[in-house]
């Protein structure tokens, strides 16, 4: 059995009193890191016999649940819940690109306000289809053979979509559909930072794809 064990180490968040008309200067942070408890697992590395003038040209390795030295846990999806005001969800960003790479996604997670377009490009020149498994949102099955360099798409309900080639059957990726800017991915350290955040109370939302969804 996987032992869970995701830890908050550090979290601050400053604000100004109830009642008072909080400043942008007075805007809290939370900065933290997620640890994994328990032996630390080791990535397996993958069989690439598919392609492999292009796809071979790196190492892949199961990206689902990746764990450093340090117990660091990489690209967990940290969130505040029930922010009200504060931040324009175009800090997120304008532009929202996945691209294919050497038959691998890049971001693994792309974190994409609703509605916003999501470019997917194809730097591979192979062919490499893009299947979206989403419950609220419609799935697409798109194929984008080497001459399509640009796919859009747009998802408009909040969910965390997985995406998944047929044809590279390792490739995994996940879009994070959201409605506000409190969201961050943790870095290979376990690390993350929320910024910019209004005086007040908040839970914090930590996901990752296989240990699942936990509030502290
Ligand atoms: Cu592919």
């Amino acid at each position: 059995m996987i032992v869970i064990g995701l830890v908050l180490l550090a979290g601050t968040l400053n604000g100004v009193p109830a009642g008072a008309t909080p400043k942008e200067s007075d805007r809290g942070s939370v900065k933290g890191r997620i640890t994994y408890s328990g032996d630390v697992p080791k990535q397996m590395k993958l069989m690439i016999i598919k392609d492999v003038k292009v796809c071979a040209k790196k190492d892949h390795y199961d990206d689902r649940l990746v764990v450093g030295n340090d117990r660091g846990i990489k690209n967990v999806v940290v969130s505040l819940v029930g922010v009200e005001g504060g931040k324009s969800i175009d800090s997120l960003g304008t532009e929202f690109v996945l691209d294919q790479k050497v038959c691998a996604y890049d971001p693994h997670l792309l974190i994409v306000p609703v509605n916003k377009q999501i470019k997917i490009l194809n730097s591979d020149g192979i062919l490499h289809n893009i299947h979206t498994y989403g419950k609220l949102n419609r799935s697409v099955n798109l194929a984008q053979p080497r001459f399509k360099k640009k796919l859009k798409l747009t998802l408009d309900k909040l969910e965390k979509v997985q995406v998944r080639c047929d044809i590279h059957g390792w490739m995994s990726a996940w879009f994070i559909v959201v409605d506000h800017p409190y969201y961050a991915v943790t870095d290979s350290a376990g690390k993350f930072s929320l910024s910019g955040i209004p005086s007040g109370t908040y839970t914090l939302n930590i996901w990752q794809e296989l240990l699942g969804n936990r509030e502290v």
